[in-house]
């Protein structure tokens, strides 16, 4: 892959509407990103594995619980400086921002929020390293955009709750040592469960062959009368709104992680554009590429005064569920047509491991359907703006 020298691009001057401490948060995970992801990326993208060894410097750089208070070992930042942290991330590879989020807001963030005192002592320090890692089992085989027909169930056997079912499509699945796992109790109310490696009956085969986020590991959650303890249930919320309420904050995460891939196709493109000669003129000059670029620029600005907006929003606790839906539904679909509008104008090179665009491409496939589908998200507007369910 050619070294990194990707300039962020920022035409209405957004940056000047972030503090001094989002600059150095941003600029912190920037450099990061350029000296431990770009180097490797393309080749863990290809062998389709997850570069474990970059862990220690996620946790680093306040990836792994960007908002949670620090006396829980995390970094007690506001959810601009979250969303900003994964801008950057997924600027190098959308699979290692998922690895980021589902630590982060489908993790710690209901360990933290659903959980006890004993629990968040127990788990959350561990997670803001590293040490452990997490998976969130939502999905199932025959229940994904409708999680609410799920059959994962656990009955109460006095000592310990006793848990079977499967989950598929799960990041992180493979390696963790911790599941937050939704599963429905004897009279059908979904509850979390924190469930351990190691925990006889549990198993989490990895899911091969795929052509999208293959940097990220993905597999399946099994359980085949799993022995969990009472005391990992998750006390403080039960019912389908509390895996929901874990997918806000990881939507608000990924409209602003959109953004950072847009930024790197389109700056591939521009300086692409200005170097290759065809016709005895570089591409740039063409009206044809001009268009393209200007279209680009045009929506990545849009795109990054909504995720900038929804932040406020979120920091004065106004976000609604409709507002979040909004923005990653825009911002991923935005970063996926300047992904494919990108690769077009770098020609056949726009295919190649050379460059991180065609990578990028092929991680927003996953983007733009997993967190909620792009047309579940359409249908949540809809709701939200008619009072009209269209679900159903
Ligand atoms: P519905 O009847 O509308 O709601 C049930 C209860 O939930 C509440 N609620 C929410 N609460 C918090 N946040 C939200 N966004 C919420 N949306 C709804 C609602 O108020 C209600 O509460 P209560 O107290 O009245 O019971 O539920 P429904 O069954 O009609 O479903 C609605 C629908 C379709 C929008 C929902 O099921 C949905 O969002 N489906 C999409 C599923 C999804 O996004 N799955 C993602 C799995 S995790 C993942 O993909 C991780 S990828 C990670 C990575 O690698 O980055
Ligand atoms: P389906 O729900 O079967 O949808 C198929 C199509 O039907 C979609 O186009 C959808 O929009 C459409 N559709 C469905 N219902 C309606 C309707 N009512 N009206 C109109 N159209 C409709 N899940 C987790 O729990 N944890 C994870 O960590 C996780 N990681 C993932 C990682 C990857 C790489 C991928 C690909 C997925 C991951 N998921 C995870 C699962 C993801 O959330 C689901 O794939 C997603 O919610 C869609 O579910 P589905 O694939 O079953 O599609």
């Amino acid at each position: 892959m050619k070294p990194d020298v990707f300039q962020a691009p920022d035409y209405y001057n957004i940056g000047d509407l972030l503090s001094e401490e989002h600059k150095l948060i941003r600029d912190s995970a920037r450099d990061w990103v350029k000296r431990e992801v770009s180097p490797i990326i393309e080749a863990y993208a290809q062998k389709a594995e997850f570069p474990k060894q970059i862990i220690n410097g996620l946790a680093s750089i306040g990836a792994f619980g960007a908002y949670i208070p620090e006396v829980y070992g995390g970094a007690g930042l506001d959810q601009i400086s979250y969303g900003l942290i994964m801008q950057e991330i997924e600027r190098g590879d959308s699979g290692v921002r998922s690895t980021a989020s589902v630590q982060s807001s489908l993790v710690m963030y209901p360990i933290f929020t659903y959980g006890n005192e004993a629990q968040r002592k127990k788990y959350l320090p561990k997670l803001a390293t590293g040490e452990w890692m997490g998976s969130f089992g939502l999905t199932e085989p025959n229940h994904g955009s409708n999680p609410a027909g799920m059959t994962t169930n656990f009955k109460d056997k006095g000592d310990y709750y006793l848990l079977n079912g499967a989950k598929m499509w799960i990041s992180n699945a493979p390696f963790c040592d911790v599941a937050v796992v939704w599963a429905k109790d004897e009279s059908g109310r979904i509850h979390g469960l924190l469930v351990e490696r190691g925990m006889e009956g549990f198993s989490t085969p990895e899911t091969h062959n795929k052509w999208s986020l293959r940097a990220s590991s993905t597999g399946e959650l099994i359980f085949d009368n799993v022995k969990v303890p009472k005391e990992n249930l998750l006390p403080n919320k039960s019912g389908l709104g509390a895996p929901l309420g874990c997918l806000d904050s990881a939507r608000y995460g990924i409209a602003w992680g959109a953004i950072g891939a847009a930024t790197d196709c389109y700056d591939t493109a521009l300086r692409y554009c200005k170097e290759r000669i065809q016709f005895n003129k570089p591409i740039g000059q063409f009206q044809l590429q001009q268009k393209k670029l200007a279209e680009m620029i045009t929506e990545i600005t849009k795109a990054q005064l909504l995720a900038w907006r929804l932040g406020t929003l979120k920091n004065e606790g106004k976000a609604t569920s409709a507002q979040i839906s909004m923005a990653k539904r825009n911002n991923v679909e935005m970063a996926l047509k300047i992904a494919r509008e990108a690769r077009q104008i770098l020609g056949g090179m726009g295919i190649s491991g050379e460059y991180s665009i065609m990578r990028h491409m092929m991680n927003l496939e996953s983007v733009i359907t997993y967190e909620g589908t792009h047309d579940i998200h359409l249908l949540i507007t809809g709701l939200d703006i008619t009072g009209f369910n269209a679900f159903k």
